[in-house]
């Protein structure tokens, strides 16, 4: 039973095979969406079988209210995560629980999440924005499409690079994306795979390949390491902290093997889930001008005609900011966490759970029930976000950045960029929407809106 004495209650689909369980007709490239589709069929807690095993998914606000209760639930690294483990070891975002460079490395980096290490950060972000509005601008004078998701990556990419570790890729310079980021894209979609196939049958060419990337990754990261460390000293950046930071009450310091999954971990997670936040939330306004003419006029108001808005105005973007959350209930781009019983415990009064055993929370779905959000959930409506609307909700039913001590570090880091720069680009720039372009969202353990184009011009005010 795995830990669920009363799993016979909770309900699967309908046909199961034998070996392959729930996985035949499952759609291997998506499988959060084909995930999603059946949560949306079985209701706020069903199991699907894979592998042999079975994978208890949580979807409902009542139950995901209750997994957040942190004296009897805590994270879970499984699933993709997991997988994660030969690339990012016991950095942040993979620890177990357990591991003690969990806390060491929590304790010596958040002072690097701060409001003053932000506000440090903030003219940074604004040369690398500068850098997509004058690819941008590019674009608009030779009346092309952007790639929204290509030239998110590469902003995202580039800010996390030069904040973090005084590095730059060159993004904006090239025309194929950073081998790094290539590398990236491989284990992370190395990763999602082994999910549903199991490594003993996956092609012994896509494992070497995987080992490749690997290996390239830690190249990469470890001549950054060796400048910084030769010599060339950052500003109090991450890098700088990983390095020569020692935990204020113990006096112990990050290892080198340890330093260089850290680096990686930020990378990787400091870029990829930004990058699609905002990929969407240009889907949305694109789509919805109203919303987008209401956004611009905040900008416009709160940002004058200043060339480099501060960091305090970015906060008062407060409109441009429910955009950006709106997009994140819809699509948040780390669409599953999952959370494992501390001791023996009954979820939500009705499901009984033994010490260890978890559950997979579908965060795509929870941000579209009913229960909590109304009968027009699927709507994008950034106006649920007005503090009025947030106070009328039950707590635990908005969780892009996951829940608890393990979530998200990079919350302010990753809502401060996304917000400056679609304030950047609403003032800037009018969106036109590809009229023939319908949402397909590619999945690769993140998500991301597939093959978005739209036209930019610029605007004669502001500008
Ligand atoms: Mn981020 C953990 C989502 C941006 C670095 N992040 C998490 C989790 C979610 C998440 C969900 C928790 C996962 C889990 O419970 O297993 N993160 C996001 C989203 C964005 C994002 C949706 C952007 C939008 N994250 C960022 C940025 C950085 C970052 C930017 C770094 C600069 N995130 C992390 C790290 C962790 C994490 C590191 C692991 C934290 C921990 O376990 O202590």
């Amino acid at each position: 039973d795995q830990g669920w004495p009363a799993l016979h209650r909770i309900p699967h689909p309908p046909r199961r095979l034998p070996l392959l369980g729930d996985v035949l007709g499952a759609n291997r490239s998506r499988p959060l969406q084909d995930s999603m589709r059946l949560g949306r069929q079985l209701g706020p807690i069903f199991r699907r079988k894979a592998l042999g095993k079975e994978f208890v998914f949580v979807w409902g606000a009542a139950l995901a209210a209750d997994l957040a209760d942190e004296t009897r639930f805590a994270k879970h690294v499984g699933l993709g995560i997991a997988n994660l483990r030969p690339v990012a070891g016991d950095a942040l975002f993979t620890a177990y629980n357990h591991e003690p460079n969990w806390q060491l490395a929590h304790d010596v980096l958040a002072p690097g999440f701060s409001r003053e290490a932000m506000a440090g950060y903030h003219p940074m972000m604004l040369d690398v924005a500068g850098r997509l509005t004058d690819h941008w601008d590019r674009a608009a004078l030779a009346g092309q499409p952007v790639d929204v998701p290509g030239d998110m990556t590469k902003l995202t990419l580039e800010t996390i690079a030069r904040t973090g570790f005084g590095h730059d890729f060159g993004s904006f310079e090239r025309s194929r994306p950073h081998p790094f980021v290539t590398a990236m894209v491989g284990t992370l979609a190395y990763a999602q795979r082994l999910n549903t196939v199991p490594a003993p049958f996956l092609l012994s060419s896509a494992a070497r390949r995987n080992d490749a990337d690997i290996a390239y990754l830690n190249r990469t990261v470890d001549d950054l390491v060796r400048r910084r460390r030769g010599g060339s000293g950052g500003s109090g950046d991450l890098l700088d902290r990983m390095l020569e930071t020692a935990h204020p009450e113990t006096g112990e310091r990050l290892s080198l093997e340890n330093v260089r999954r850290q680096v990686i971990t930020f990378l990787v997670a400091g870029h990829e889930t930004t990058s699609g936040a905002l990929s969407f939330a240009l889907y949305y306004l694109a789509r919805h001008p109203e919303v987008a003419a209401r956004a611009r006029a905040e900008v416009d108001q709160v940002w004058g005609d200043t060339e480099r808005p501060g960091y305090d105005q970015v906060a008062k973007l407060r409109y441009v900011r429910r955009v950006l959350d709106e997009s994140l209930r819809l699509w948040p781009t780390a669409p599953a966490f999952a959370r494992e019983a501390l001791e023996d415990t009954v979820l939500a009064g009705e499901h009984p759970m033994r010490r260890g055993a978890w559950a997979l929370v579908l965060t795509p779905l929870l941000h579209r029930d009913p229960a909590a959000w109304g009968p027009d959930a699927e709507r994008f409506d950034p106006d649920r976000f007005d503090p009025k609307a947030v106070r009328s909700r039950p707590p635990h039913t908005f969780k892009p950045f996951g829940t608890g001590a393990r979530a998200c570090i990079g919350r302010q880091f990753a809502l401060h960029e996304a917000t400056l720069v679609l304030g950047l680009l609403l003032r800037r720039y009018t969106l036109r929407p590809d009229p023939e372009y319908r949402l397909r969202v590619t999945e690769r353990l993140t998500l991301m809106p597939d093959g978005l184009r739209m036209g930019v011009e610029r605007r004669a005010v502001g500008a």
